[in-house]
Protein backbone atom coordinates (compact mmCIF):
# COMPACT_ATOMS: atom_id res chain seq x y z
CA UNK A 1 0.00 0.00 0.00
CA UNK A 2 1.59 3.36 -0.53
CA UNK A 3 3.17 6.10 1.32
CA UNK A 4 2.52 9.83 1.16
CA UNK A 5 4.69 12.15 1.74
CA UNK A 6 2.90 15.64 3.28
CA UNK A 7 3.50 18.73 4.53
CA UNK A 8 1.45 18.00 7.89
CA UNK A 9 1.50 18.58 12.03
CA UNK A 10 1.41 14.85 13.26
CA UNK A 11 -0.27 15.19 15.96
CA UNK A 12 -3.41 16.17 13.80
CA UNK A 13 -3.04 12.78 11.71
CA UNK A 14 -6.04 10.22 12.08
CA UNK A 15 -4.15 7.32 11.28
CA UNK A 16 -3.67 4.38 13.94
CA UNK A 17 -0.17 5.26 14.78
CA UNK A 18 1.88 8.09 15.05
CA UNK A 19 5.37 8.00 15.29
CA UNK A 20 7.40 10.49 17.91
CA UNK A 21 10.98 11.34 17.34
CA UNK A 22 11.72 10.26 21.17
CA UNK A 23 15.09 10.15 23.14
CA UNK A 24 16.63 7.22 25.12
CA UNK A 25 14.73 8.40 28.41
CA UNK A 26 11.51 8.21 26.52
CA UNK A 27 10.02 11.60 29.05
CA UNK A 28 9.23 14.08 26.59
CA UNK A 29 11.44 16.95 25.33
CA UNK A 30 10.95 19.65 22.29
CA UNK A 31 10.10 19.45 18.33
CA UNK A 32 7.72 16.79 17.82
CA UNK A 33 7.80 14.85 21.21
CA UNK A 34 6.76 17.98 22.62
CA UNK A 35 3.90 18.70 20.23
CA UNK A 36 3.12 15.24 20.61
CA UNK A 37 2.70 15.53 24.61
CA UNK A 38 1.05 18.35 24.84
CA UNK A 39 -1.79 17.19 22.39
CA UNK A 40 -2.02 13.79 23.98
CA UNK A 41 -2.19 15.29 27.75
CA UNK A 42 -0.66 14.11 30.68
CA UNK A 43 -1.74 10.43 30.91
CA UNK A 44 0.86 10.12 27.84
CA UNK A 45 3.75 11.07 30.10
CA UNK A 46 2.71 9.00 32.76
CA UNK A 47 2.63 5.61 30.26
CA UNK A 48 5.90 6.58 29.19
CA UNK A 49 7.45 6.39 32.49
CA UNK A 50 6.36 3.13 32.70
CA UNK A 51 8.23 1.79 29.81
CA UNK A 52 11.77 2.35 31.43
CA UNK A 53 13.34 4.17 28.31
CA UNK A 54 14.36 2.80 24.91
CA UNK A 55 17.69 2.36 23.03
CA UNK A 56 18.61 4.38 19.55
CA UNK A 57 17.41 2.43 17.05
CA UNK A 58 14.73 0.75 18.82
CA UNK A 59 10.92 1.83 19.53
CA UNK A 60 8.45 1.11 21.79
CA UNK A 61 4.45 1.81 21.98
CA UNK A 62 1.94 3.46 24.01
CA UNK A 63 -2.17 4.69 23.87
CA UNK A 64 -2.80 7.77 21.84
CA UNK A 65 -4.99 9.10 25.00
CA UNK A 66 -5.64 12.66 23.76
CA UNK A 67 -4.73 12.10 19.93
CA UNK A 68 -7.22 11.54 16.84
CA UNK A 69 -4.69 8.71 16.73
CA UNK A 70 -4.49 5.10 18.51
CA UNK A 71 -1.39 4.57 19.19
CA UNK A 72 2.04 6.37 19.78
CA UNK A 73 5.12 4.72 18.53
CA UNK A 74 8.06 6.25 20.66
CA UNK A 75 11.32 5.81 18.26
CA UNK A 76 14.63 7.35 18.62
CA UNK A 77 16.60 8.16 16.23
CA UNK A 78 20.79 8.82 15.99
CA UNK A 79 22.34 11.78 17.26
CA UNK A 80 24.01 13.18 14.00
CA UNK A 81 27.87 12.70 14.65
CA UNK A 82 29.45 13.72 11.10
CA UNK A 83 28.24 10.44 9.44
CA UNK A 84 30.94 7.62 10.85
CA UNK A 85 29.12 6.70 14.04
CA UNK A 86 26.67 4.45 12.08
CA UNK A 87 23.72 7.26 11.94
CA UNK A 88 21.92 5.58 9.06
CA UNK A 89 21.78 1.79 10.22
CA UNK A 90 20.37 3.01 13.41
CA UNK A 91 17.95 6.00 11.65
CA UNK A 92 17.00 2.64 9.24
CA UNK A 93 16.39 0.61 12.43
CA UNK A 94 14.68 3.13 14.00
CA UNK A 95 12.20 3.26 10.90
CA UNK A 96 12.17 -0.20 10.96
CA UNK A 97 11.17 -1.56 14.69
CA UNK A 98 8.14 1.52 14.91
CA UNK A 99 7.06 -0.41 11.37
CA UNK A 100 7.49 -3.45 12.82
CA UNK A 101 5.48 -2.58 16.31
CA UNK A 102 2.92 -1.20 13.98
CA UNK A 103 2.53 -4.58 12.26
CA UNK A 104 2.48 -6.35 15.27
CA UNK A 105 -0.42 -3.72 16.75
CA UNK A 106 -2.31 -4.45 13.45
CA UNK A 107 -2.05 -0.76 12.16
CA UNK A 108 -3.21 -0.29 8.75
CA UNK A 109 -2.12 3.55 9.19
CA UNK A 110 0.83 4.87 10.33
CA UNK A 111 2.58 8.67 10.16
CA UNK A 112 5.91 9.31 10.44
CA UNK A 113 7.86 12.99 11.46
CA UNK A 114 11.26 12.91 9.68
CA UNK A 115 13.13 10.91 12.78
CA UNK A 116 16.19 12.81 13.44
CA UNK A 117 16.39 15.96 11.76
CA UNK A 118 15.28 18.50 13.86
CA UNK A 119 17.14 18.89 17.45
CA UNK A 120 19.18 15.68 16.47
CA UNK A 121 20.68 17.15 13.54
CA UNK A 122 20.44 14.45 10.68
CA UNK A 123 20.92 16.33 7.01
CA UNK A 124 17.30 16.58 6.22
CA UNK A 125 18.03 15.13 2.14
CA UNK A 126 19.84 12.31 3.54
CA UNK A 127 17.67 11.42 6.18
CA UNK A 128 14.69 11.45 3.52
CA UNK A 129 16.16 9.24 1.95
CA UNK A 130 16.63 6.10 4.32
CA UNK A 131 13.04 7.25 5.21
CA UNK A 132 11.79 6.54 1.97
CA UNK A 133 13.77 3.69 1.09
CA UNK A 134 13.20 1.93 4.67
CA UNK A 135 9.45 2.12 4.29
CA UNK A 136 9.24 2.04 0.79
CA UNK A 137 11.07 -1.69 1.27
CA UNK A 138 8.69 -2.78 4.00
CA UNK A 139 5.73 -1.72 2.40
CA UNK A 140 6.68 -3.98 -0.97
CA UNK A 141 6.58 -7.07 1.95
CA UNK A 142 3.58 -5.48 3.94
CA UNK A 143 -0.07 -3.58 3.50
CA UNK A 144 -0.10 -0.71 5.34
CA UNK A 145 -0.19 3.06 4.44
CA UNK A 146 2.52 5.20 5.67
CA UNK A 147 2.91 8.74 5.24
CA UNK A 148 5.80 10.83 5.95
CA UNK A 149 5.86 14.37 7.39
CA UNK A 150 7.42 17.17 6.94
CA UNK A 151 6.62 19.79 8.75
CA UNK A 152 9.14 22.83 8.08
CA UNK A 153 7.98 25.05 4.25
CA UNK A 154 11.14 26.40 3.45
CA UNK A 155 13.20 23.28 2.87
CA UNK A 156 13.04 20.91 0.27
CA UNK A 157 14.60 17.85 1.07
CA UNK A 158 15.72 15.98 -1.84
CA UNK A 159 19.59 16.48 -2.42
CA UNK A 160 21.08 19.55 -4.00
CA UNK A 161 22.29 17.53 -7.13
CA UNK A 162 19.54 15.77 -7.62
CA UNK A 163 16.94 19.06 -7.42
CA UNK A 164 19.89 21.13 -9.60
CA UNK A 165 19.63 18.49 -12.41
CA UNK A 166 15.66 18.34 -12.32
CA UNK A 167 15.40 22.11 -12.43
CA UNK A 168 17.85 22.76 -14.78
CA UNK A 169 15.44 20.00 -17.06
CA UNK A 170 12.47 21.36 -16.39
CA UNK A 171 13.87 24.62 -17.55
CA UNK A 172 15.05 23.29 -21.16
CA UNK A 173 12.00 21.74 -21.34
CA UNK A 174 9.02 23.93 -19.93
CA UNK A 175 10.99 27.04 -21.08
CA UNK A 176 11.02 25.28 -24.46
CA UNK A 177 7.30 24.56 -24.57
CA UNK A 178 6.62 28.04 -24.10
CA UNK A 179 8.48 30.38 -26.19
CA UNK A 180 9.45 28.19 -29.48
CA UNK A 181 7.10 27.40 -32.32
CA UNK A 182 6.17 24.09 -32.52
CA UNK A 183 8.87 22.64 -35.07
CA UNK A 184 11.79 24.07 -32.86
CA UNK A 185 9.92 22.22 -30.15
CA UNK A 186 10.31 19.03 -31.49
CA UNK A 187 13.70 19.24 -33.28
CA UNK A 188 15.05 20.00 -29.26
CA UNK A 189 12.91 17.78 -28.09
CA UNK A 190 14.33 14.89 -30.15
CA UNK A 191 17.81 16.35 -29.94
CA UNK A 192 17.98 15.84 -26.40
CA UNK A 193 20.93 13.46 -25.31
CA UNK A 194 18.12 11.96 -22.61
CA UNK A 195 15.41 11.09 -24.91
CA UNK A 196 17.83 8.51 -26.66
CA UNK A 197 17.75 6.14 -24.42
CA UNK A 198 14.27 6.86 -23.33
CA UNK A 199 13.30 6.04 -27.11
CA UNK A 200 15.66 2.62 -27.60
CA UNK A 201 13.79 -0.17 -29.05
CA UNK A 202 11.54 -2.13 -26.40
CA UNK A 203 10.76 -5.51 -26.23
CA UNK A 204 7.04 -6.27 -27.54
CA UNK A 205 5.07 -9.41 -26.85
CA UNK A 206 3.44 -8.48 -30.07
CA UNK A 207 3.27 -11.10 -32.07
CA UNK A 208 0.94 -11.63 -35.01
CA UNK A 209 -0.83 -8.75 -36.87
CA UNK A 210 -4.26 -10.15 -35.63
CA UNK A 211 -2.61 -9.52 -32.04
CA UNK A 212 -1.38 -6.14 -32.65
CA UNK A 213 -4.76 -5.05 -34.09
CA UNK A 214 -6.59 -6.62 -31.02
CA UNK A 215 -4.15 -4.21 -29.37
CA UNK A 216 -5.88 -1.00 -30.94
CA UNK A 217 -8.89 -1.29 -29.13
CA UNK A 218 -7.15 -2.15 -25.97
CA UNK A 219 -8.83 -0.20 -22.98
CA UNK A 220 -6.50 1.02 -20.34
CA UNK A 221 -6.94 -0.95 -17.71
CA UNK A 222 -7.23 -4.23 -20.80
CA UNK A 223 -3.54 -2.42 -21.42
CA UNK A 224 -2.50 -2.70 -17.70
CA UNK A 225 -3.16 -6.27 -17.21
CA UNK A 226 -1.62 -7.25 -20.74
CA UNK A 227 1.58 -5.56 -19.43
CA UNK A 228 1.51 -7.02 -15.97
CA UNK A 229 1.20 -10.79 -17.96
CA UNK A 230 3.93 -9.45 -20.34
CA UNK A 231 6.85 -8.11 -17.56
CA UNK A 232 6.28 -11.57 -15.67
CA UNK A 233 4.84 -9.37 -12.38
CA UNK A 234 1.75 -10.48 -10.20
CA UNK A 235 -0.75 -7.86 -9.93
CA UNK A 236 0.84 -6.86 -5.92
CA UNK A 237 3.83 -6.26 -7.33
CA UNK A 238 2.73 -4.16 -10.02
CA UNK A 239 0.54 -2.15 -7.77
CA UNK A 240 2.69 -1.75 -4.81
CA UNK A 241 5.30 -0.62 -7.05
CA UNK A 242 3.22 1.60 -8.33
CA UNK A 243 2.12 2.98 -4.68
CA UNK A 244 -1.48 2.68 -5.29
CA UNK A 245 -3.51 1.21 -3.03
CA UNK A 246 -4.84 -2.54 -3.64
CA UNK A 247 -8.95 -1.39 -3.45
CA UNK A 248 -7.76 0.66 -6.48
CA UNK A 249 -6.04 -1.79 -8.20
CA UNK A 250 -8.81 -3.65 -7.97
CA UNK A 251 -11.15 -1.72 -9.33
CA UNK A 252 -9.56 -1.28 -12.78
CA UNK A 253 -8.84 -4.65 -12.57
CA UNK A 254 -12.87 -5.36 -12.84
CA UNK A 255 -14.07 -2.48 -14.93
CA UNK A 256 -12.19 -2.60 -17.96
CA UNK A 257 -13.51 1.05 -19.19
CA UNK A 258 -12.64 2.29 -16.02
CA UNK A 259 -10.74 5.71 -15.96
CA UNK A 260 -8.04 6.40 -14.08
CA UNK A 261 -6.46 9.98 -13.44
CA UNK A 262 -3.12 10.88 -15.02
CA UNK A 263 -0.85 10.12 -11.53
CA UNK A 264 -2.65 7.03 -11.37
CA UNK A 265 -1.89 6.00 -15.08
CA UNK A 266 1.47 7.44 -14.44
CA UNK A 267 2.10 5.67 -11.74
CA UNK A 268 1.17 2.31 -13.54
CA UNK A 269 3.90 3.18 -16.73
CA UNK A 270 6.34 3.72 -13.95
CA UNK A 271 5.58 0.38 -12.51
CA UNK A 272 5.85 -1.20 -15.42
CA UNK A 273 9.14 0.47 -16.05
CA UNK A 274 8.09 1.31 -19.60
CA UNK A 275 10.17 3.20 -21.60
CA UNK A 276 8.92 6.94 -22.59
CA UNK A 277 7.48 5.65 -25.89
CA UNK A 278 5.05 2.99 -24.15
CA UNK A 279 4.32 5.03 -21.56
CA UNK A 280 2.98 7.94 -23.86
CA UNK A 281 1.32 4.92 -25.31
CA UNK A 282 -0.57 3.70 -21.98
CA UNK A 283 -1.17 7.64 -21.20
CA UNK A 284 -3.07 7.89 -24.05
CA UNK A 285 -5.34 4.83 -23.53
CA UNK A 286 -6.64 6.41 -20.44
CA UNK A 287 -7.17 9.82 -22.62
CA UNK A 288 -3.89 12.24 -21.23
CA UNK A 289 -0.38 12.64 -23.00
CA UNK A 290 2.77 13.85 -21.63
CA UNK A 291 3.14 17.42 -21.70
CA UNK A 292 5.49 19.87 -21.76
CA UNK A 293 3.38 23.02 -20.40
CA UNK A 294 3.46 20.72 -17.11
CA UNK A 295 6.06 20.75 -14.20
CA UNK A 296 4.81 17.15 -12.89
CA UNK A 297 5.25 15.31 -16.59
CA UNK A 298 8.63 16.47 -17.01
CA UNK A 299 10.09 15.82 -13.85
CA UNK A 300 8.20 11.89 -14.28
CA UNK A 301 9.82 12.26 -17.73
CA UNK A 302 12.77 13.08 -16.47
CA UNK A 303 13.18 9.82 -14.03
CA UNK A 304 11.57 7.57 -16.96
CA UNK A 305 14.68 9.09 -19.52
CA UNK A 306 17.33 8.34 -16.93
CA UNK A 307 15.79 4.81 -16.23
CA UNK A 308 15.16 5.68 -13.09
CA UNK A 309 11.53 3.69 -12.11
CA UNK A 310 11.50 4.28 -8.05
CA UNK A 311 8.25 5.56 -7.52
CA UNK A 312 9.31 6.83 -3.80
CA UNK A 313 12.60 8.72 -5.26
CA UNK A 314 10.10 10.73 -8.00
CA UNK A 315 7.48 11.75 -5.59
CA UNK A 316 10.33 13.02 -3.42
CA UNK A 317 11.42 15.01 -6.18
CA UNK A 318 7.66 16.08 -6.90
CA UNK A 319 7.15 16.74 -3.44
CA UNK A 320 10.38 19.15 -3.78
CA UNK A 321 8.90 20.90 -6.81
CA UNK A 322 5.49 21.46 -4.90
CA UNK A 323 4.08 19.29 -7.50
CA UNK A 324 1.20 16.44 -6.22
CA UNK A 325 2.32 12.92 -6.18
CA UNK A 326 2.00 9.39 -8.54
CA UNK A 327 -0.16 6.84 -7.00
CA UNK A 328 -2.45 6.75 -3.73
N1 LIG B 1 4.64 17.36 13.09
C1 LIG B 1 5.50 16.80 12.21
N2 LIG B 1 6.83 17.03 12.22
C2 LIG B 1 7.31 17.87 13.18
C3 LIG B 1 6.47 18.49 14.14
C4 LIG B 1 5.08 18.21 14.05
N3 LIG B 1 4.21 18.74 14.92
N4 LIG B 1 7.25 19.26 14.94
C5 LIG B 1 8.52 19.14 14.51
N5 LIG B 1 8.56 18.31 13.45
P1 LIG B 1 12.81 16.84 16.40
P2 LIG B 1 14.86 14.71 16.51
C6 LIG B 1 9.71 17.87 12.64
O1 LIG B 1 13.76 17.86 16.91
O2 LIG B 1 15.74 15.48 15.59
C7 LIG B 1 13.25 16.09 21.16
O3 LIG B 1 13.51 17.00 22.18
C8 LIG B 1 10.92 18.78 12.67
O4 LIG B 1 10.78 19.82 11.70
O5 LIG B 1 11.45 16.85 16.97
O6 LIG B 1 14.67 13.27 16.25
C9 LIG B 1 13.26 14.64 21.65
O7 LIG B 1 12.83 14.53 22.96
C10 LIG B 1 12.03 17.83 12.28
O8 LIG B 1 12.16 17.73 10.87
O9 LIG B 1 13.37 15.34 16.64
C11 LIG B 1 14.70 14.27 21.51
O10 LIG B 1 15.47 14.68 22.61
C12 LIG B 1 11.54 16.48 12.80
O11 LIG B 1 10.19 16.66 13.20
C13 LIG B 1 15.15 15.04 20.29
O12 LIG B 1 14.30 16.16 20.20
C14 LIG B 1 12.31 15.92 13.97
O13 LIG B 1 12.72 16.96 14.82
C15 LIG B 1 14.96 14.22 19.04
O14 LIG B 1 15.46 14.93 17.96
Amino acid sequence: MPLYIQRNDITTMKTDAIVNAANEGLLGGGGVDGAIHRAAGPELLAACRALGGCKTGQAKITKGYRLPARYVIHAVGPIWRGGNHAERERLQSAYRASLELALAYKCESVAFPLISTGAYGYPKAQAMQVAVDTIGEFLRAHEMTVYLLVFDRETYVIGQKRFDDIAAYIDDRYVSAHTDSRQAQRRRYMAAPARTEAFAPCATAAGSLDEALNQLDESFSQMLLRKIDERGMTDAQCYKKANIDRKLFSKIRSDPHYKPSKATAMAFAVALELPLEEAQAMLQRAGFAFSHASKFDIIVEYFIAHGNYNIFEINEALFAFDQSLLGG
